[in-house]
């Protein structure tokens, strides 16, 4: 087990994050809860994680599951009760098990009270923690767009005002230059460090920082680093807790404030640059380009090699399954699923497993009535709008559509994949019979397994923490291969990220070298379709 009371405990970490809504139901509703992941904490333990990042379970109308809070210090019913959150944390903590909550500070709920209040008069003492400008119902301040379709400026005509949201209308922005709401904020925030929580996920970090008169969306505004030194001080006061910001828009140079090695800011960011390679816009689909993939990876490892941190992670509940977009959820799905674990926990930095990728979960293609989340109807009514017909617009659905993640975990081949005793909230993948994990823990070779080995070598080998990231054959369109090297220590991973079987590449240095891990039986000679070999030589 790892130290906790280390400052950088995390860096030897790998977690586990769950969606609540899709990972368990315990009380027969058909939407997963905390006693649901209570029930789960053994199969976590055997898997080998040493925490769990949680989506909101705060009290929230659920406009966009949780990520709309209308009371940060209370659980939403749906999920359970406080009692029952205590001993969530408590019952993590005896398996070494650390949460991270999910902390969205970039906005609240339109049904937050200090929301209501601030709505109904300018007068309001919470006024000033939102976002307004004057104007008329006409005319709004500007055509910045929201992230979730519409414009940004909400009228709200009791008062003469708009108010400012950039994701939906239902998510209006915090003012984050009011002191009083950062003290709100940071006071709420340990309220939950005293209950024992481990750490946060920070929503949407880049856009806390906002320029609203500006038309468009700015991301990362120079007072955001004050904001962030200043909650780290007045909040996230112990050296141990583990803090990782969501930054879509963040290249290498921010990270490094954000992530930097003195830990003024953050513990580490979710970038994005890796996600965006294979799409034209957020709707549109190209090949993935191998050779970007790993320069925009070498970019990452060696821009924070020793002067931040990186977290490593190919699924969240925001994106497409990872076997779906860069393996081959048909033929490979287990190889390719293997394959890309490899690729990605054989780097530097801290791996985040999202809640089924270790299963191999695949997409879903459903009917646009079943589908829940509010970008894909917004996305879906928009498009209709500007006279495209559903046959042109489903594609893009199936492909980006974040409901892909979100159906219920696969737990058994049983009615309702073992997550409910009734029909759950999201359809479940039609795939569950073969894919799930009960038949995963039956299976040695199973992709849980190769998670499960994954895991336990970062934590006996300290290369994978210390060694420094070398990029082989960049140019190589098939296949992607690198080393991890520290004075006495080497590792080789090569992944061969197509169903083509292709020349073997194995550097002199590594002839005859110890296989670690696999994904096919006999690892030598020429790579089977999407096979994965890491190799460990010991010495200079
Ligand atoms: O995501 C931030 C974000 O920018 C995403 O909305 C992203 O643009 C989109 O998902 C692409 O499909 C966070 C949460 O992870 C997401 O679930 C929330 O909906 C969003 O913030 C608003 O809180």
């Amino acid at each position: 087990m790892l130290d906790k009371t280390k400052r950088d405990w995390w860096k030897s970490a790998v977690f586990y994050q769950i969606y609540p809504k899709s990972f368990q139901d315990a009380n027969g509703d058909g939407v997963g809860d905390l006693r649901g992941i209570i029930g789960r904490l053994d199969y976590l333990e055997k898997l080998g994680v040493d925490g769990i990042w949680l989506s909101p379970v705060y009290a929230s109308p659920h406009r966009d599951n949780g990520y709309d809070i209308s009371d940060y210090r209370a659980v939403h019913p749906l999920f359970g009760t406080m009692a029952d959150m205590d001993e969530l944390i408590a019952e993590a903590d005896r398996r070494g098990l650390t949460i991270i909550m999910d902390l969205v500070l970039n906005h609240s709920s339109d049904q937050h009270p200090w929301f209501l209040s601030a709505k109904s008069s300018r007068k309001s003492p919470c006024h000033d923690y939102y976002i307004w400008r004057d104007g008329t119902p006409d005319c709004p301040p500007n055509g910045t767009r929201a992230v979730f379709g519409g414009s940004a400026w909400t009228y709200v005509p009791e008062i003469g005002q708009y108010y400012y949201n950039q994701f939906s209308p239902w998510q209006p922005d915090l003012n984050w230059e009011n002191p009083a709401l950062r003290r709100e904020l940071y006071d709420m925030i340990r309220f939950w460090v005293d209950k024992g929580v481990g750490g946060f996920r920070l929503d949407a970090i880049d856009k806390m920082g906002k320029e609203p008169d500006r038309e468009g969306l700015f991301c990362s505004h120079p007072r955001l680093h004050q904001y962030m030194r200043e909650m780290r001080r007045e909040a996230f006061r112990e050296d141990t807790l583990v803090t990782v910001g969501e930054a879509w828009g963040t290249g290498v140079e921010e990270a490094m404030l954000y992530a930097n090695a003195n830990g003024s800011e953050l513990s580490m960011i979710f970038q994005f640059e890796h996600t965006f390679l294979d799409q034209v816009d957020k709707w549109g689909r190209i090949p993935l380009p191998l050779v970007k993939l790993k320069r925009c990876y070498e970019q990452w490892q060696h821009g924070l090699a020793g002067r931040g941190w990186n977290s490593l992670f190919l699924n969240n509940h925001d994106l497409p399954r990872i076997v779906s977009r860069w393996g081959d959820d048909g033929t490979y799905r287990v190889e390719s699923a293997k394959m890309l674990a490899m690729m990605c926990h054989g780097m530097q930095g801290t791996p985040y497993i999202y809640q089924g990728e270790e299963l191999g979960m695949t997409n879903i293609r459903l009917s646009i009535e079943e589908y829940d989340d509010l970008e894909i109807k917004n996305h879906f009514q928009e498009e209709l709008a500007k006279g495209r017909t559903p046959e042109e617009i489903m594609p893009s659905i199936y492909t980006w559509g974040r409901d892909n993640a979100r159906t219920p975990m696969q737990w058994t081949g049983g009615d309702w994949a073992g997550f409910s005793t009734v029909k759950p909230w999201l359809p479940v993948n039609p795939n569950y019979s073969a894919i799930n994990a009960e038949s995963a823990l039956a299976d040695p070779d199973s992709i849980f397994y190769f998670y499960q080995k994954l895991i336990t070598l970062r934590k006996q080998l300290p290369v994978f923490r210390e060694g420094s990231f070398t990029l082989l054959c960049p140019e190589d369109e098939k296949r992607f291969a690198y080393t991890r090297d520290t004075a006495d220590e080497h590792l080789l991973v090569v992944c061969n990220f197509t169903a083509e079987t292709l020349p073997e590449c194995c550097p002199e240095a590594f002839c005859g070298a110890e296989v670690l891990l696999a994904n096919y039986g006999d690892p030598s000679g020429p790579l089977r379709p999407y096979e994965a070999r890491m190799l460990r030589r010991k010495g200079a």
